[in-house]
């Protein structure tokens, strides 16, 4: 094995995913299922307590909101690659308060900025650190709530803004509350307002060239394409046995039947997991540093030399206007 093959092999690939959306829209069960899948049969890891808190009634809805933001990192394993991967669960925003929720949406884009700050203060260093982390958010979804016809305008807003910072990769959350048809019929609304608004969200890009092997290829991704917005069904808390296989499942129990959170007929949470944390991680990763980045930077020196550009007089008139304030 060369060098730089043993290199790549034992290198750690970053990848940080970020969850926003309106409140009580199933963004940390999101969060929970995700770590379920991938730490749950590590008895070394400690879940983080956030986790820990669930809603089994009505009342402990206000206990287990999300009141600030926080992150956690877990190290996996993704076919053979090691991944540290740093999952950020945000507050839900708030529904009737237009001020607040331009707050709390300037407050996730400034934290999304703030690790683009750190690359940049990075890049500027005379010895830069070849081992620094790399913090930024490679992609956020966007939780869409199922009892809309669509998006609202508060949420085309939103993703108006976020979009200009990050990946979106919008998903709905809840499918289990909506028949077959509800969520085909809310997914193609929810496409058509994309479309018509022309919000950039992250577009599957599909392969087009020739042969057997890419024509599979383009297929799967076709098929991602017509599957976004994701369904995501997030499992109960009590450990279910699925009654046709006797295995224990990640499930939601009805009168009428039993949900497999894993099942892709279900819901499209496996599709999911395997786009952000395999297909297209380095897309997302690239592109976060290619376009988000180099756009945030260029705006900051811009800016930077704006301000370097105001001659003496203007700074001196500018000081004394902010002290009569
Ligand atoms: N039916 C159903 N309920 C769900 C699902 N996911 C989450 N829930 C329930 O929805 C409620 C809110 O879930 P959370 O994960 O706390 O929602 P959140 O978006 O993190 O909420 P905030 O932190 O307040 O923004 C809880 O009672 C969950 O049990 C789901 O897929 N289906
Ligand atoms: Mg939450």
């Amino acid at each position: 094995m060369s060098r730089s093959s043993r290199r790549r092999k034992h290198a750690v690939s970053q990848l940080n995913l970020m969850v926003v959306g309106f409140s009580s829209l199933g963004k940390t069960s999101f969060i929970r299922m995700l770590y379920d899948t991938l730490c749950r049969l590590k008895e070394d890891i400690e879940p983080p307590t956030s986790l820990s808190k669930r809603a089994e009634t009505a009342q402990d809805a206000e206990a287990t909101r999300t009141k600030e933001l926080y992150s956690f990192t877990l190290d996996i394993e993704e076919e053979g690659e090691k991944i540290s991967l740093t999952l950020v669960d945000c507050p839900g925003f708030v529904r009737d308060n237009e001020l607040r929720l331009d707050v709390q949406v300037t407050e996730v884009l400034r934290y999304i900025e703030a690790q683009f700050d750190q690359t940049l203060a990075e890049e500027t260093k005379v010895k830069r650190n070849p081992k620094a982390q790399d913090s930024q958010i490679h992609a956020c979804l966007y939780f869409i709530d199922n009892t809309n016809n669509g998006l609202t305008d508060k949420d085309i807003r939103i993703l108006k803004r976020i979009t200009a910072r990050v990946n979106v990769i919008p998903v709905v959350a809840k499918a289990d509350l909506l028949t077959t048809t509800q969520l085909a019929n809310l997914k193609k609304a929810i496409n058509r307002d994309i479309k018509q608004h022309k919000i950039p969200v992250f577009d599957f890009p599909v392969d087009e060239e020739d042969g057997s092997e890419s024509e599979t290829a383009a297929e799967v991704l076709a098929d991602i394409q017509t599957q976004i917005p994701f369904s995501i069904i997030a499992p109960e808390d009590a450990e279910l046995i699925d009654p046709s296989t006797s295995e224990k499942i990640l499930g939601r129990q009805y009168s009428w039947g039993v949900i497999d959170c894993l099942n892709p007929k279900h819901c499209d949470f496996v599709v999911l997991r395997n786009v952000l944390l395999s297909s297209h991680r380095k897309l997302f990763k690239d592109i976060t540093l290619e376009l988000y980045y180099e756009q945030y930077r260029t705006e900051r020196l811009m800016a930077r030399k704006a301000s370097k550009m105001i001659t003496k007089e203007q700074k001196k008139k500018l000081m004394e206007d902010l002290q009569e304030i």
